[in-house]
């Protein structure tokens, strides 16, 4: 009787920790940017322990506000040997995508990530490697000269699989609401420059100082290796650290423009 308790506790157990297993997630990260200037937005995979080969997206933006989206791969996809793929043609249009019409379809930007197809060489690489958490691309869009307020990108669309084909769920994230800044990422102080005293902004943000609060120029979260600019919407020790580096002009520890 005791064993056969455990044997039921077990395959109960089995069964609730299916049951709630978490499917992938895709997140579009929210970041700040400046009116008529490149802003770079982080797109992060949680694979919750799922195999993936293969993924695509598709963000949902304003035209009006963003334009000309550009998809690099994360570095992480690159160490795989896959590479990244869009829905724009030879001219830098986006392309309808309903049934290959080519059509210009403003305001929507598919991406796939999957092994590298090098037609030229006629080589193949990473058709099998899998997807690991972390930022797996980034795109990019010019923000309008005019834009004010946040822009809000949503990713709208979802698909993956596995090596073997067989099509994985995986979630996109809600619609991202990107704040709006003026000034250079770093300039917490806004007097034109990153200096000395915007560490001790930071550092008076931190410590929770009166009349210093979170602003995304004092958001600097960088990879030094990849030159990643990887802002997490507050700021912290490693903000501060950060902006140490960048001052004393540390390799690597280039914020953007
Ligand atoms: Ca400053
Ligand atoms: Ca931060």
């Amino acid at each position: 009787m005791k064993l056969k308790g455990i044997l039921m506790f077990v395959v109960l157990l089995c069964w609730t920790v299916s049951a709630y297993a978490l499917d992938p997630t895709l997140t579009v990260g929210s970041t700040s940017y400046q009116a008529g200037k490149t802003v770079s937005v982080p797109i992060t995979l949680t694979t919750n322990g799922a195999n993936i080969a293969i993924l695509a997206f598709e963000l949902t933006y304003d035209p009006a506000l963003l334009s000309a989206p550009q998809v690099t791969p994360g570095s992480g996809v690159t160490v795989l040997g896959k590479s990244t793929y869009d829905n724009k043609d030879a001219l830098g249009n986006t392309m309808s995508l309903v049934s290959n019409v080519p059509t210009a379809t403003p305001g929507k930007y598919r991406v796939l990530i999957a092994g590298l197809v090098d037609t030229v060489a006629g080589t193949m690489t990473g058709g099998s490697t899998l997807l690991t958490d972390g930022i797996v691309a980034t795109v990019s869009f010019t923000a309008a000269s005019s834009s004010t307020g946040a822009i809000t990108l949503t990713n709208s669309f979802t698909d993956a699989a596995d090596a073997a084909a067989n099509t994985v769920a995986i979630n996109g994230s809600a619609p991202v609401s990107l704040p709006f800044s003026v000034g250079k990422v770093g300039d917490c102080n806004s007097d034109g420059k990153v200096s000395a005293a915007d560490v001790q902004y930071a550092i008076n943000i931190v410590m929770r100082k009166t009349g210093f609060t979170y602003s995304p120029l004092c958001d600097v979260n960088i990879n030094s290796t990849t030159g990643e600019y990887i802002p997490d919407g507050k700021t912290t020790a490693s903000d501060v650290q950060t902006l140490i580096n960048v001052i004393m002009k540390k390799t690597g520890w280039v914020l953007p423009n």
